[in-house]
């Protein structure tokens, strides 16, 4: 090829020679562009411009024209192009001269501004503390890729660079805070107030005001938490026989006799000059016997669980998830995540329970018998180094109206009675403020933490349950102290341990008697809130409750999962 053209280029040369033409020709090249970015794609925030600006090859005398869907844009060699709407603009830009043109098609991508979003727990009600008393506030941002400073004001004057503030009260009066982020893209900020008083108000909460007693059995009745009630006096009465009365908030009672009993509970706490009450009215039901509404099994009965009834999960990483936890963003009601939750077991897929305290309520066509022996199973997905402990609650439906509304008994695991052991635990999740944020806790015991946000591994906006309509929820329960450590020492590599027997999703050497994921239960093992024995001869429903509230690094929180649950006295 290259001898041919240069052949041809002599003969012209010798051509134009015997002419004997002397003007020299000056024909250009066409216009070449050359894009600023190589791929052709350009990204820009909301509301922000970019210059696109490339460069060109023989454009003497060009026309530039940029286009998009053929209208015009702009006539300039570079443009400059503000987004405003979200999503991809597909621009034209073409050169055109006397000698020819070039025509590019690039792509601008235009993306949400990472503007910081923070939240602080208990911000829109604010503080009340006392005098001396220390309170830290502590802020969470959703972490955005840019740089981000912090700033605590207090009555307007910066107190604090960092995510949280502690606050030691002096003197009384309300005190006014701001925490504020700010990056590049925006700034977001959240207010509140903490109120500095010379008593610390009191409170109490009930976890219910009905109760039920079946004849013979004792109950525990009374607030489930106090707050600043230390050396208060506590009475409850009957009418105006005082049945208790003293320092203890709670009343544990028996009655043989069945009938409707009010029960008046009042608080008093004397401070100084000061005096302050609390009153509540509970109402409990005696029913008379406890085999009333026991169920046989019949030649249709199934070994296997039959409804779920409720599926209240603490916030996980695997709740709302879609990948592998089989959501869809329909659950968004109580019911739609029943529906999940059954057609979850009923395929054999496990269902998260989330972090400490999310519960699940399964029930049987059947009431299963107390045989003295193992009675039940629940299948897990346990294996060594990877043990989520669920404690499981066992109950009766002494009112025979086939709902999970009576007293739940829990069952007697290895770690039952141990000083490690917390009973009445509480933790309550706040929901994030903005998608992908992690979830904030705070427990009765004063502490606060949060469950994670893994954008590595599972991306879903919310790991708050999307059907719990209010922005917090208080789960209740035993929790153990938990078996997880760093085994690698450098955060690589975690070990969930198992503990010795009475859990569900524990690789237990004790109760997995089929040596599989099946841990399984004695009905035996219930006892009442006293750690005494309750010799329940069967039980019609089982609740299986994440009774560990720790994180594994990488790997987020502990979070027992179920699989299924079955009456092991049908199959043994
Ligand atoms: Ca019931
Ligand atoms: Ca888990
Ligand atoms: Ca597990």
């Amino acid at each position: 090829m290259f001898s041919v053209f240069k052949k041809l280029s002599i003969l012209i040369v010798l051509s134009f020679a015997s002419c004997n033409f002397n003007i020299p020709i000056t024909v250009e090249n066409p216009p070449i562009i050359h894009l600023d970015s190589e791929s052709g794609i350009y990204s820009t925030k909301i509301g922000r411009s970019i210059i696109i600006a490339p460069s060109y090859d023989y454009v003497t005398n060009a026309i530039y024209t940029w286009s998009i869907n053929d209208s015009i844009i702009g006539i300039n060699p570079s443009l400059e192009f503000t987004g405003e709407e979200l999503g991809s603009v597909f621009i034209k830009i073409k050169v055109e001269t006397e000698s020819g043109s070039d025509e590019e098609e690039i792509r601008v991508d235009v993306v949400e501004r990472e503007i910081p979003t923070v939240s602080l727990v208990g911000a829109d009600k604010g503080y009340t503390v006392s005098i001396g008393e220390e309170l830290t506030l502590r802020a969470s941002v959703r972490q955005t890729s840019l740089p981000t400073t912090y700033s605590w004001r207090l009555n307007d004057n910066i107190v604090s660079d960092s995510l949280q503030y502690t606050f030691i009260a002096d003197s009384i009066g309300v005190y006014n805070f701001m925490f504020r982020a700010e990056n590049e893209d925006g700034a977001d900020s959240i207010s509140t107030t903490v109120e500095v008083v010379a008593l610390p108000p009191i409170s109490w909460t009930f976890a219910q005001t009905e109760y039920q007693l079946i004849a013979g059995r004792t109950i525990e009745i009374g607030p489930v938490q106090t707050e600043n009630l230390e050396g208060a006096t506590f009475r409850f009465a009957i009418g105006d026989s005082i049945v208790q009365e003293g320092e203890k908030s709670t009343w544990l009672c028996s009655f043989t006799q069945e009938g409707d009993y009010l029960i008046d509970i009042t608080a008093t706490l004397v401070r100084g000059t000061q005096t302050d009450s609390l009153y509540q009215q509970v109402t409990l039901k005696v029913i008379s016997t406890e085999t009333l509404y026991y169920r046989p099994k019949s030649a249709s009965s199934q070994s296997k669980f039959n409804r779920v009834y409720e599926y209240t999960p603490a916030p996980g990483q695997f709740i709302n998830e879609k990948k592998t936890g089989g959501f869809d963003d329909t659950q968004t009601t109580p019911e739609t995540a029943v529906a999940y939750a059954e057609k979850r077991l009923n395929n054999s897929d496990w269902v998260s329970l989330g972090g400490f305290g999310g519960y699940i309520v399964v029930g049987f066509d059947h009431s299963i018998d107390n045989s003295g022996d193992y009675d039940f199973g629940v299948l897990g997905n346990s294996f060594s180094g990877s043990s989520e402990p669920g404690i499981v609650w066992v109950m009766q439906d002494e009112n025979g109206d086939g709902l999970p509304n009576d007293n739940w008994y829990e069952l007697r695991g290895s770690e039952t009675g141990k000083d490690s052991t917390i009973q009445n635990y509480a933790v309550t999740y706040y929901r994030p403020s903005a998608p992908q944020m992690p979830v904030q806790w705070t427990d009765n015991q004063g502490n606060s933490g949060q469950i994670d946000y893994l954008i590595a591994y599972h991306r879903q906006d919310y790991y708050y349950p999307l059907w719990i309509e209010e922005d917090s929820y208080t789960l209740r329960g035993t929790c153990l102290a938990s078996r997880t450590y760093d085994k690698s020492g450098n955060g690589t590599y975690w070990v969930n341990g198992e503990f010795d027997w009475g859990y569900v999703d524990n690789f237990s050497s004790t109760d997995r008697l089929t040596g599989d994921m099946n841990n399984y239960f004695k009905i035996s093992d219930a006892i009442d809130t006293q750690g005494n024995s309750v010799n329940l001869k069967y039980i019609d429903f089982v609740k299986v409750q994440t009774g560990v509230n720790v994180k594994a690094g990488w790997l987020g929180e502990n979070s027992t999962e179920v699989v299924g649950f079955f009456d092991y006295n049908m199959i043994k």
